[in-house]
């Protein structure tokens, strides 16, 4: 009884650690934080962000901060409402779905003038499907898993 029961944990740890495991934590900017006059297109384009990784924003508080926006609003540096604002100097996003995901910064000209914005494109958890052959003839095959 108590052994089905450990059985069941310890395959629900196996099933959920290695996901945990494989979330990671992007310090946006790395040793440079969230700043201005930074190319945050070029720190972004090596790395694939998944659902669940987080998205560290570090600056002294107060000469930065960090909106959430869409993607109109990041083309212009269109600044939302102040209390949308996240102003901690480490704020942590997480990942939560699939697709863009614009960020910029709300003070002065950051955006507009000095490039304080970050774009990214978040993939699903589980890796894209393979593509089925569609000019194959024969008839579909069975995968092995
Ligand atoms: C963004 O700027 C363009 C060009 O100036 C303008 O046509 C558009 O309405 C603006 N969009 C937003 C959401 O402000
Ligand atoms: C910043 O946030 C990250 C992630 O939430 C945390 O691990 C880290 O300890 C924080 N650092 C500071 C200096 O607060
Ligand atoms: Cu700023």
């Amino acid at each position: 009884m108590a052994s089905k029961q450990i059985a069941a944990f310890l395959t629900m740890v196996a099933v959920v650690l290695p996901s945990l495991a494989m979330a990671t934590e992007y310090i946006v900017g790395d040793a440079s934080g969230w700043t201005i006059l930074y190319d945050y297109q070029a720190w972004a384009e090596d790395k694939v962000f998944h659902v669940g990784d987080k998205l560290v924003f570090q600056y002294p508080v107060g000469v930065h901060n960090v909106f959430k926006v869409d993607g109109a609003a990041f083309a212009n540096c269109t600044v939302p409402p102040p209390d949308q604002a996240l102003t901690s100097g480490n704020d942590t996003i997480t990942l939560g779905s699939p697709g863009n995901k614009w960020y910029i910064c709300g003070v002065g000209q950051h955006c507009s003038q000095f490039g304080q914005k970050l774009a990214i494109t978040v993939e699903g958890l589980s890796p894209e499907p393979a593509p089925a052959p569609i000019s194959s003839p024969e008839k579909p095959r069975k995968w092995k898993f």
